[in-house]
């Protein structure tokens, strides 16, 4: 028999966090190291081996640590994912108890695991009435390549085999598989390889500081939502599956739609009878105050994308939330899905996500972000939009984003923006890094997404972070005579 020679896993832990803390890193030797063999994501391979990577060595709380000792506060929760902030340990135990009993076994060929299906139990609970069924992938990008596969499925097993197409979004992100790029509608992704695929259209999106000239909001909410039904008549009605969207898109710059909006595109789904499809991997598990984010929009999709905030990160986990209306046709009509990835429902990941889950409610930290923190946020990110240099400054729950411009002026659509080229947001993201702020750029729109167990006190010490950036990138801006 196997006997562990390890020490009790709450020693490792504790072990492991404090060697991290004592241990001084070769910073040049990983770069070194990092250039010649990882190639990383989203890089121009190229430029990052001249400029070197940042090596990140560990994290608590709302902060990270780099490998020279800087301590910088996480406004991205890493990339939207750590919701419960970094260092939790009873995570790294359920992990580790997991793995120690069975780190894995697949759910292919009529098996199961324990934590797979406690988690399906606890994801039916904690989701909108209309779930009851869960598909587990290992990421969110599998997470649509699933929800493509299964709306079509389910067409065609009503006998509707040309309702193929599904219509999204231009710059929305659904991942960076061929189906998730394709869902997808950010140009460069397009740009290489060949996509998107064929049977997925895009319509555009509803962003009220680019589009809304001339109308309130909503009225562009309602504008924005007409261009639905316009795709859907212009494909045929007898050939759209469904429609996709973020409640609130995320990589594509936290566009926060009109309130008229996503009621209309139910309005629009429900008229034709077409499937909707909200992608929750950045707005699922509280960042937006409610569990799920559709919850907020007052919509009720069939199918919900998650991932990210599921395990808060620590381990990879996605999958859909298979509503009623699909779930009853594909188990009652019977027969394979041929479709599915050995770590669907890997035990290790379910542990860690359930321990996730009870975090967030133990803490209270979904009720938090509604109650307490998301409108403290909103109240101090807005007071940035007095800055010289923010035209445009919103946010719902704890993700928020502001746009830098020239001049700025009273109506929105009348402030002078930066010419793309000079690549302000970049400027400004690295005054962000420079001075301890992880924020992101999204063109010259700047974006947040920190852990939800963010304090009141820790959103006082943001705010005044990011505005003393956002001085230092002006000074700068002034210095290049971009102002
Ligand atoms: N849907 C949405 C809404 C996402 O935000 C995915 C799907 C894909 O998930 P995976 O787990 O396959 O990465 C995402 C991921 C960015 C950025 O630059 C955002 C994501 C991923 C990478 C970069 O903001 N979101």
């Amino acid at each position: 028999m196997y006997s562990n020679p390890l020490t009790p896993s709450v020693t490792l832990v504790a072990s492991a966090k404090q060697a991290a803390k004592e241990q001084v890193f070769d910073t040049k030797a990983i770069q070194k190291l990092d250039s010649a063999h990882y190639l990383h994501p989203f890089t121009d391979f190229k430029d990052l081996n001249q400029k070197g990577a940042r090596v990140m060595v560990r994290g608590d709380g709302i902060y990270i640590w780099d490998s020279e000792g800087k301590k910088i506060l996480d406004g991205m929760s890493g990339l939207w994912c750590v919701n419960v902030g970094y260092g939790r340990t009873s995570i790294s135990e359920a992990v580790y108890k997991q793995m120690e009993t069975l780190p894995f076994y697949n759910s292919f060929f009529n098996t199961t695991n324990v934590p797979a299906v406690q988690l399906a139990a606890k994801l039916v609970e904690i989701s909108p009435a209309q779930f009851n069924h869960v598909f587990f992938t290992g990421s969110g990008s599998e997470g649509n390549d699933t929800n493509l596969r299964m709306v079509r499925r389910y067409w065609d097993l009503l006998g509707y085999e040309k309702r193929h197409t599904i219509i999204s979004r231009h710059n929305a992100y659904h991942g960076s598989t061929v189906a998730g790029a394709s869902l997808g509608g950010m140009g460069g992704m397009h740009a290489q390889g060949g996509l998107p695929i064929p049977g997925i259209e895009h319509i555009g999106q509803p962003n009220y500081f680019e589009d809304g000239r001339g109308m309130t909001e909503d009225e562009f909410g309602l504008k924005a939502a007409s261009w639905l039904e316009e795709k859907i008549l212009e494909v045929g009605v007898e050939k759209v599956a469904a429609f996709i969207g973020e409640p609130i898109q995320g990589a594509g710059g936290v566009i926060i739609p009109p309130a008229t909006y996503w009621p209309e595109i139910q309005r629009i789904c429900d008229k034709y009878g077409i499937l909707l499809i909200a992608d929750e991997v950045i707005c699922g598990f509280g960042r937006l105050g409610t569990w799920f984010g559709s919850e907020l929009m007052g919509i009720k999709p069939d199918l919900i994308t998650f991932a990210k905030g599921v395990t808060s990160g620590y381990i990879p986990l996605g999958g859909v939330l298979v509503g009623d209306r699909v779930a009853n046709v594909l188990i009652e009509k019977g027969g394979d899905f041929n479709h599915g990835f050995t770590y669907s429902g890997h035990p290790v990941a379910c542990a860690g996500a359930l321990e996730n889950i009870r975090i967030l409610e133990q803490e209270k930290l979904v009720e938090k972000v509604a109650n307490e923190t998301g409108p403290y946020l909103k109240q101090q990110f807005a007071t940035l939009a007095s800055h010289p240099l923010v035209g445009f400054a919103n946010s719902v729950g704890l993700v928020a984003g502001l746009n830098l411009v020239k001049t700025k002026a009273a109506n929105i659509h009348e402030c002078e923006l930066f010419d793309a080229s000079a690549n302000v947001g970049m400027i400004c993201r690295g005054h962000m890094f420079n001075n301890g702020m992880i924020m992101r750029a999204v063109g010259d729109r700047m974006i947040i997404a920190p852990p939800l167990c963010m304090t009141k006190i820790e959103i006082d010490e943001m705010v005044g972070l990011i505005r003393r950036c956002l001085d230092a990138t002006l000074d700068d801006l002034k210095k290049k005579e971009l102002v």
